[in-house]
C-alpha cells in the first residue's frame, strides 16, 4: 500500500512538507492575542472575570500556562476576599539577584459588571508580553524579575495588601522597586505616570525615595516616543499602595478611567475633550472594542523598555 492510500484508510491527512505552523507572536500582536482571549473567558463565563470566579481562574490558568511555558518560576497564592477563595499569581525569572528584586503587577481581576478588558487586561496583558518577550530575549537579568498578576484589586486591592501583609520585612526589603500597570488602553487614553516626585506639589505627596527616578524612566521612555506624559497622583486607588505604605519605590503608567480629558490635554494627546478618558469604567462595554490601539501600544513598547533597563539597574538596591 502506498503512503496515501495508507493515509487514506487510516483517515490521517498528510500535511505538505511546507505546512509547518506559524511562530508564535511576540511584541504587540501577542499581547492583542491576551487581550481576545481575556474577552473569550469573559464571555464564556457570564461576561466577567471578577475574583473569586470560574472567569477569574480561567484568566489565572490561561496566564499562568503562558509563563510556565517560558520557564518562569510559578506561585499561587490562595486568600480570602468577600467570603471566598481567591488568588495572587506570582511568576519570577529563575535567575537574577535575588537580594535585588524587581516587582512588576498588575490587577488580573474585572467588576463583576463587564470583562474588563482596558481595566485591566491591558495592564495584564502587557505585562504578561513584557515577561514573555524578556524570557524570549535570552538573556539573564542582573536583577531578579518578578511579575505579579493580583486578585481581588477590584474588591480594595485585596491581593496586593495580602501579599504585602504576608511578606516578612527581610523579604521586603530585597524588593528594589515595584511598577504598576493598571488601565493602559483607555480609549480617549491620557498618558500618566505616577507622581514620584510630586511635582505638583499637590495630592498625596511624593511615593518612597527612588519613586522619583522610576518616574523619570518612564518619562524619558515616552518622550523618547514623542509623548508628553503628565504626573498621576499617588491616590492609593491601585496595587502600588501597599508597596508605598511599607516604603518600597513605584512607579507605574495608567491611560485614565472615569476622569475628564482637559482642552490642554486634547490638544496635546488627541482625543476628545470634556469627556471621560474611559467612558466604558466599570461597565459592560469595557470590551476589546474599548482599547485604543495607539495608546496601548505605546504602553507596551515603555513597560518592555522600563523592564529592560530595571532587569540591569535599579534607581535603590
Ligand atoms: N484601580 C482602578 C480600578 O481598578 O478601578 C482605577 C484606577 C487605576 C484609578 C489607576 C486610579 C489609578
Ligand atoms: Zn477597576
Amino acid at each position: 500500500m502506498t503512503v496515501t492510500a495508507l493515509a487514506a484508510v487510516s483517515g490521517v491527512a498528510l500535511l505538505p512538507a511546507y505546512a509547518v505552523s506559524a511562530p508564535a507572536p511576540t511584541g504587540a500582536a501577542a499581547a492583542q492575542e491576551h487581550l481576545q482571549e481575556l474577552q473569550k473567558i469573559a464571555e464564556a463565563n457570564g461576561g466577567n472575570r471578577a475574583s473569586g470566579t470560574p472567569g477569574y481562574q480561567a484568566s489565572l490558568d490561561y496566564v499562568k500556562s503562558k509563563l510556565d511555558a517560558a520557564g518562569f518560576a510559578t506561585t499561587v497564592q490562595e486568600f480570602d476576599s468577600m467570603g471566598g477563595k481567591t488568588f495572587n499569581l506570582i511568576a519570577e525569572t529563575k535567575g537574577g539577584d535575588a537580594n535585588n528584586v524587581v516587582m512588576v503587577g498588575a490587577h488580573l481581576d474585572s467588576v463583576s459588571d463587564g470583562p474588563g478588558i482596558n481595566d485591566n487586561g491591558t495592564g495584564s496583558a502587557a505585562i504578561l508580553q513584557a515577561a514573555l518577550d524578556h524570557a524570549a530575549g535570552g538573556a539573564q537579568p542582573k536583577n531578579k524579575l518578578r511579575f505579579a498578576f493580583w486578585g481581588a484589586e477590584e474588591e480594595g486591592l485585596v491581593g496586593s495588601t495580602h501579599y504585602v501583609s504576608e511578606l516578612p520585612q527581610a523579604e521586603r526589603d530585597k524588593i528594589a522597586l515595584y511598577l504598576n500597570f493598571d488601565m493602559v488602553g483607555s480609549p480617549n487614553a491620557g498618558y500618566f505616570t505616577y507622581d514620584g516626585d510630586d511635582s505638583d506639589g499637590e495630592g498625596a505627596g511624593p511615593g518612597p525615595e527612588g519613586s522619583a527616578q522610576i518616574e523619570k524612566v518612564l518619562n524619558d521612555a515616552f518622550g523618547g516616543a514623542g509623548v508628553q506624559t503628565e504626573g498621576t497622583d499617588f491616590d492609593g486607588r491601585s496595587d502600588y499602595g501597599p508597596f508605598i505604605e511599607v516604603g518600597i519605590p513605584a512607579g507605574g503608567t495608567f491611560t485614565g478611567a472615569e476622569g475628564t480629558k482637559t482642552p490642554e490635554q486634547a490638544q496635546k494627546w488627541g482625543g476628545e475633550a470634556g469627556q471621560a478618558y474611559d467612558s466604558c469604567y466599570h461597565s459592560s462595554c469595557d470590551t476589546v472594542d474599548n482599547v485604543n490601539q495607539e495608546a496601548f501600544d505605546r504602553n507596551l513598547k515603555v513597560i518592555n523598555q522600563a523592564v529592560a533597563s530595571f532587569a540591569e539597574q535599579t534607581p535603590v538596591s
